[in-house]
């Protein structure tokens, strides 16, 4: 089976009659005089060919329920060959995608002509997404723009709409590479215990566990990792990472493993001495019950801002209970951030509009509280697969008992 195929048979069924859809895999942005920023893949475009080079392309027509589908490639060229290592060949690409009519890009536009002219295209889907109105345009948008002035009759639609929904259920191979992330993020936090003291810099904790989930096979960082020692913890997305980690101090680590272009996001805080102070450990046991309240309550029909009041109910009795705070609007002083997001591809993944959780979506699950007068934040953060009847905890293997946690850092010392 080619999961590949599955997924773009999924979108081809909601799109219209007498409709294309053509997506591009995008161009690496340049960065200064020669260089060029990282090469990333467009999502959608990876999740529907398992293609991930620049310069490649995929046009779906659909006319009258036959639907046609050309992957676009670069001609693998032996002089760039010598300075980039081998290309892929039309046949590897048809074996990754599935997809039997694979061309070269040069002709891609001819293929455009063709589909618009001949076979009367009514409707174009193109990737038109902008996050930002100061954000410049992205390949796709660029091209979008680029078909709209060469045929302003043909309406473009968001491909968005379709695909959301979709990207949000994760099938065996996207949880298998999930799953995988998820294990090197656990790895490499094992190892940030192992070697966590006072006196070592944030971004020396950072290396650790950057470089052990590289060891480990990970080709990069899910999101820039939050290495948050003290009340560093309590600035949200606090990315500086380079204090000094002090005695009895905790450090809120906010990080995971991206794996074949899929995300881990776990949060882990972690005593820097190796056990927590009574107080410290009195506000993370009142964290890490939200956590498992969320667990505990999230399954398929349960909008996914449901969990937010799962989770701010038990923090904000527990602060009443400490005479932290006297009414449960209050809570946010402590807690500015909400409980959960879709994961997958993208670390703030894709969803349906509604945002009910079905069988197949991985969540996150990240209560915390940030106490800015004492000087620490407390973040548990784990990665939940809704499942038939409520959810697997895809992160269960990375420990989070205070207890556990003590007893790792001492056998480890
Ligand atoms: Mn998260």
């Amino acid at each position: 089976m080619n999961y590949y195929a599955e997924r773009r048979k999924k979108i081809a069924a909601s799109m219209s009659d007498r409709s294309a859809l053509i997506l591009y895999s995008g161009v690496a942005p340049h960065f200064s005089e020669d260089e060029y920023y990282l090469f990333e893949v467009n999502h959608h475009f990876h999740w529907m060919t398992g293609m991930d080079r620049p310069k490649q392309a995929l046009m779906i027509r659909k006319n009258a329920e036959t639907v046609t589908e050309i992957l676009f490639i670069e001609q693998p060229d032996p002089a760039m060959e010598r300075w980039i290592g081998k290309m892929p060949t039309k046949e590897q690409a048809v074996q990754i995608s599935g997809i039997s009519d694979v061309r070269f890009i040069g002709d891609m536009d001819t293929a455009i002509g063709q589909a618009m002219e001949r076979f009367g295209v009514e409707q174009l889907y193109m990737d038109v997404y902008r996050h930002a109105v100061s954000d410049p345009a992205d390949y796709n948008l660029e091209q979008a723009l680029r078909l709209q002035q060469l045929y302003p009759a043909v309406p473009l639609s968001p491909l968005r709409p379709l695909i959301a929904p979709q990207r949000a259920v994760k099938d065996d191979e996207e949880l298998r590479l999930m799953r995988k992330a998820g294990e090197i993020t656990r790895q490499s936090l094992e190892e940030v215990m192992r070697r966590l003291r006072p006196g070592m810099k944030e971004y020396q904790v950072q290396a650790v566990f950057e470089g052990s989930c590289r060891y480990h096979g990970a080709e990069a960082q899910a999101f820039p990792t939050i290495a948050a020692g003290g009340k560093n913890a309590c600035s949200m997305h606090y990315e500086e990472n380079h204090d000094e980690l002090a005695e009895g101090s905790l450090i809120l680590l906010d990080l995971g493993a991206k794996y074949r272009h899929y995300c881990s996001d776990i949060s882990r805080t972690y005593p820097v001495s190796g056990t927590f102070t009574p107080r410290q450990k009195q506000i993370y046991e009142l964290v890490l019950a939200a956590n498992k309240a969320v667990a505990e309550a999230a399954a398929p029909g349960i909008p996914i801002h449901k969990l937010n009041e799962i989770a701010d109910k038990v923090l904000a009795d527990g602060l009443i209970a400490l005479g932290m705070i006297e009414k449960q609007e209050e809570l946010r002083k402590y807690l500015p951030h909400g409980v959960s997001h879709p994961l997958g591809m993208d670390t703030h993944d894709l969803m349906t509009e509604d945002g009910i959780l079905q069988p197949g979506w991985v969540i996150t699950d990240e209560p915390g509280l940030y106490i800015d007068e004492e000087g620490f934040g407390i973040r548990i953060e784990d990665d939940l697969l809704i499942t038939e009847d409520g959810c697997e905890v895809i992160s269960a293997g990375i420990i989070k008992e205070a207890e556990e946690i003590e007893a790792f850092m001492k056998k480890e010392d």
